[in-house]
């Protein structure tokens, strides 16, 4: 995979950049009986490229907010290297984008933040991911991380409409707020976010499952799930999220033999341009140097 600098500005190496880019082409987590996700960071890659106003020096042209960031892409690393990955680039201050690859490579993701980082996750999905597995697979992701470094108690989960029996129990004993796409259309989406914002605090998190999306605009997922939020119903909370700052980002579960014109890419590709345009940088170093301190520390 060739190395592309996103959002150049003539200066394209990872010293320079202030996000990094990750693919992770696994899917050894996932139990769908479609395979497929683990071609999803080079579909999401080359429909960028082939689609977007931006890639090889060329900058964004985001819907609204014009932050610019150096972002490189690192290439693609092996799931048992993310956590090691990840852990480098925040001690360097670097804010990561991961592409996947099945959803459990979430789990590997966090594990690579420190474990008093006592991070709010805001987890875009159509299933909790909750149940209790005791070998870590895509349907246990939000139940790994709690016992790690996540606060269930600042952290949400938004889309949610196909939970197990057992996982609505363990939502309930987690006090995990859910908001289901009903809830959305009940509220509207600007009291969506006042209550997602009143939720979280300090270092926050974005996890994307691409199945949150309602398949008529994400076909090409491993268990679609129909009834889902609407693109730009997605867009307007990834901007508000980004504008508030984070600490990290993945996009996860596109899976190109499903997918329909690479529209589910394409999409992928788009959430990441729409929330780096509102990113800003400076929260991010703020967050970034807490837990990157907090790792020296640890380290000594
Ligand atoms: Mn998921």
């Amino acid at each position: 995979m060739k190395r592309v600098t996103w959002y150049s500005e003539g200066r394209g190496s990872p010293r320079d950049a202030s996000v990094i880019m990750i693919g992770v082409p696994d899917e050894s987590g996932s139990r769908s009986s479609r395979p497929g996700c683990a071609h999803g960071p080079d579909a999401i890659r080359r429909v960028i490229a082939e689609r977007e106003m931006f890639g090889e020096g060329r900058p964004a042209l985001p819907s609204k907010g014009s932050r610019h960031h150096d972002t490189w892409d690192f290439g693609n690393v092996n799931k048992s290297q993310v956590s090691k990955t990840i852990r480098n680039f925040l001690l360097r201050q670097k804010f990561p984008i991961v592409l996947g690859g099945d959803h459990s490579i979430t789990t590997q993701v966090l594990k690579g933040y420190p474990r008093d980082a006592d991070i709010s996750l805001v987890y875009f999905d159509a299933h909790p991911d909750i149940v209790y597995a005791t070998r870590p697979y895509y349907g246990s992701v939000v139940a790994d991380v709690a016992g790690f470094n996540v606060n269930l108690k600042t952290s949400v989960e938004i889309g949610i409409r196909q939970p197990e029996r057992e996982e609505i129990d363990h939502i309930n004993d987690h006090g995990l707020l859910t908001i289901a796409p009903v809830d959305i259309i009940e509220m509207g989406i600007k009291e969506t976010w006042r209550l997602i914002d009143n939720r979280i605090s300090g270092a926050v998190y974005v996890s994307i499952d691409m199945d949150v999306v309602d398949p008529a605009f994400a076909p090409g997922v491993g268990t679609p799930a129909p009834g889902g939020l609407n693109s730009t119903e997605i867009m307007y909370l990834l901007k508000k999220l980004a504008a508030r700052g984070l600490v990290g980002m993945d996009v996860m579960e596109t899976n190109p033999p499903w997918d329909i014109q690479d529209m589910t890419a394409h999409l992928a590709g788009r959430f990441i341009i729409e929330t780096l345009a509102m990113l800003h940088i400076v929260h991010i170093r703020k967050f970034l140097k807490i837990l990157s301190n907090r790792m020296v520390w640890n380290n000594a």
